[in-house]
C-alpha cells in the first residue's frame, strides 16, 4: 500500500472513503444504529464541540466510556480536530486515573456515567488540568461533585454547526495515546500518530483477515485497548464494515447474544467476524448456552491477548466451523504484526510476519539468532520492524529508549520459529504476566498483599490452568498466629487494585524461596508449580 501524503487526517480519509456508503450502518450499540452519512456528520460536529470548550490542537482529552456509539465519535472527532484523545482503560481504579490526569495535562474528560464516580474521586486526589466533564445520555439532573461543570453530550453536538473542513494534521502528528503498563513503574503514555491507524488497516485488517464491507464485526476486547482499538474501529470502518459495540462485560451469554442477533438493536443481524481473547473462546465453549453453528453466520475469528492453546482453537473450529486466526501485536506496534492467515492456521503457532513488518529473534547480546541447518531458530527476544510503531513513551525517554530502538521495537516477548517459518510463543522477557489478555505486574499484585495487617510476605506468579491458559497464583507467608481465608485474599486485591489484578490462585505457605541477599526466587515457585 502507498504511504499516506505528508498532510494526512485518518479520520477524514475515513470519511472520504466511505463517501458513497451514507445509508449503510456503520455503528450497531446498546442504544440504536448511526450510518455512515450521520457518523460524519456527528464526528464533525464533536470536532467543533472540542474546539468550543476551548481545546486546541495537540492537547488532550480523556477518553473514559463504556464502548458505544458516542466512543468512537468522540475518538474520530478529536483526530479531525488534530486533539488528542487519551483512551482509558474502564476497569482502573482512582489511584490509576489520578496519575493519568496529572500525566497527559487532559484538558477535559468524556466520560461514561457509570465510571464518573471513580473520576471524580481521581480529580479530588491532586492536581489536574480538567475544566469540562462531557457524559453521554446523562440521567437528568446529573452533576458532579468535583464542581466541574457536567454537560451532555447530545446537547453539545446538537448546538455545534460541523467542522467541514479537518484541521490539516500530519500523518506523523501525535494523534491518540493508549496507556501501556509495564512489570514496574507507571503506565507508559503511547503516543501514535494519524497515519499509524492507516497502516495496521490496510497491512492487516485488509489482506490478513479479508475484511469487506460485508462483513459485520464485533469484539470483545474493548475499543480502549489497542486490540479492540483496530477490531471495532479503524478495521471496519476503513472497510465500510459495520460495527457491533457492547458496554457490558463480555460474558459469554452477553457475547452469545450478539452473535447470535438477539439483541433488540441488532434485530437478527449477527456479526461475520468476532474477535476475542483465549480466555473468552475458552470460558466460552465451557459455557452450557453455547449457540449450534446454526445460529450464527461467523466466517472468522481473530484471537490475541495471549497464546491461543491449540485445543481451544480446535474445538472452535469443530463447533463452528469459522477458523481462529490468532496473531501477536502490541500497544506500541498499535496492531498484529505476527498472524496465521485463513486457510494455513497452525494452532498452537503464531504463525509468520505479517507483509509489511518485519520479526527478529535476538541473543543475550543483541544480535540477530542466526537459523539452524533446518532454517529453525532458537529462543529469542522477539523485535518488531514496521511503519505504526508508536513515536515514544509521552515524558518517558529512558523507557522509549528501551523500547523503541532506530527502526525496531523491542516486544518483550520471546518466540522460536521452526524449520517452516511458523513463530511459537515462549513467554514474557520481564516479569509480566497476561490474564486474560491483560497484562498484570506480579510486583504491583504482591505490594498489595503485603500492605494487608495479616501477611508477612508474598510472591506472584503465572499458573497455567487446565486450559493451557495463564492465571496468577499467590504464594503467601502469613505473620505469626494470623488467619486469612482465600476470599478475603481476592476482596483485598480487588477493592486496591483493579479488579482483574486479583490472584486466581492462592496458596499459603511456611516461607517464600529466596537467594542468600533475600531476593524472591519466583523461578523455584514457577518450577514448583509445573511439576
Ligand atoms: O495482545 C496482543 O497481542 C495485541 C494485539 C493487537 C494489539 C495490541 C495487542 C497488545
Amino acid at each position: 500500500p502507498p504511504a499516506p501524503p505528508a498532510e494526512y487526517n485518518f479520520a477524514h480519509d475515513l470519511m472520504q472513503r466511505n463517501a458513497g456508503r451514507a445509508a449503510r450502518a456503520a455503528l450497531i450499540d446498546d442504544h440504536g444504529q448511526l450510518t455512515y452519512g450521520e457518523l460524519a456528520e456527528q464526528v464533525q460536529r464533536m470536532a467543533a464541540a472540542l474546539q468550543s470548550l476551548g481545546l486546541r490542537r495537540e492537547e488532550r482529552v480523556l477518553l473514559l466510556m463504556h464502548d458505544c456509539n458516542e466512543w468512537i465519535v468522540s475518538f474520530l472527532g478529536g483526530l479531525y480536530a488534530g486533539i488528542v484523545p487519551v483512551c482509558l482503560n474502564t476497569l482502573l481504579t482512582a489511584e490509576d486515573y489520578a496519575y493519568m490526569l496529572r500525566h497527559s495535562r487532559a484538558q477535559a474528560a468524556l466520560v461514561s456515567e457509570p465510571l464518573l464516580p471513580t473520576l471524580e474521586s481521581a480529580l479530588a486526589q491532586g492536581p489536574h488540568e480538567i475544566q469540562h466533564l462531557v457524559v453521554p445520555r446523562p440521567s437528568e439532573g446529573l452533576s458532579s461533585r468535583s464542581g466541574l461543570p457536567v454537560l451532555a453530550l447530545d446537547a453539545l453536538l446538537a448546538r455545534q454547526a460541523p467542522l467541514t473542513q479537518p484541521v490539516p494534521t500530519l500523518a506523523d502528528e501525535a494523534a491518540f495515546w493508549l496507556y501501556s503498563s509495564g512489570s514496574t513503574g507507571r503506565p507508559k503514555g503511547t503516543v501514535h500518530t494519524q497515519a499509524n491507524l492507516y497502516w495496521t488497516a490496510e497491512l492487516y485488517a485488509k489482506p490478513v483477515l479479508g475484511l469487506t464491507e460485508a462483513d459485520t464485526v464485533f469484539s470483545a476486547a474493548k475499543l480502549f485497548f489497542a486490540y479492540g482499538l483496530g477490531n471495532a474501529l479503524s478495521f471496519p470502518l476503513s472497510v465500510g464494515a459495520t460495527v457491533v459495540l457492547m458496554a457490558e462485560r463480555p460474558t459469554p451469554p452477553a457475547v452469545f447474544a450478539r452473535l447470535t442477533g438477539r439483541t433488540p438493536t441488532l434485530a437478527g443481524r449477527k456479526p461475520t467476524v468476532f474477535y476475542g481473547a483465549p480466555t473468552g473462546y475458552g470460558g466460552m465453549l465451557a459455557h452450557p448456552d453455547l449457540p449450534p453453528r446454526s445460529e450464527v453466520a461467523l466466517r472468522l475469528c481473530s484471537s490475541a491477548g495471549e497464546a491461543l492453546p491449540r485445543d481451544i482453537g480446535e474445538r472452535w473450529t469443530a463447533r463452528f466451523g469459522a477458523e481462529i486466526i490468532d496473531g501477536i501485536g502490541s500497544t506500541e506496534m498499535l496492531h498484529i504484526f505476527l498472524s496465521n492467515r485463513p486457510g494455513d492456521v497452525r494452532y498452537g503457532t503464531t504463525g509468520k510476519p505479517v507483509p509489511g513488518y518485519e520479526v527478529e529473534l535476538r541473543g543475550e547480546d543483541g544480535l540477530s539468532l542466526p537459523p539452524n541447518a533446518d532454517g529453525s531458530i532458537d529462543i529469542g527476544d522477539l523485535y518488531v520492524k514496521g511503519p505504526s510503531a508508536a513515536l515514544m513513551y509521552w515524558h518517558n525517554r529512558e523507557k522509549s529508549r528501551d523500547t523503541f530502538r532506530g527502526e525496531w521495537t523491542k516486544s518483550g516477548d520471546k518466540y522460536s520459529r521452526d524449520a517452516e517459518g511458523y513463530y511459537t510463543y515462549a513467554g514474557r522477557n520481564d516479569d509480566m504476566l497476561k490474564v486474560s489478555g491483560i497484562y498484570v505486574s506480579p510486583f504491583e499484585v504482591e505490594a498489595t498483599l503485603v500492605q494487608h495487617p495479616a501477611v508477612l510476605e508474598a510472591a506472584v506468579i503465572g499458573k497455567t490452568d487446565s486450559d493451557g491458559l495463564v492465571k496468577t497464583k499467590a504464594f503467601i507467608v502469613l505473620k505469626p498466629g494470623h488467619v486469612l481465608s482465600e476470599d478475603e485474599v481476592k476482596a483485598f486485591v480487588k477493592e486496591r487494585l483493579a479488579p482483574y489484578k486479583y490472584p486466581r490462585f492462592i496458596e499459603f505457605v511456611e516461607e517464600l524461596p529466596k537467594t542468600a541477599t533475600g531476593k524472591i526466587q519466583r523461578f523455584k515457585l514457577r518450577d514448583l508449580e509445573a511439576h
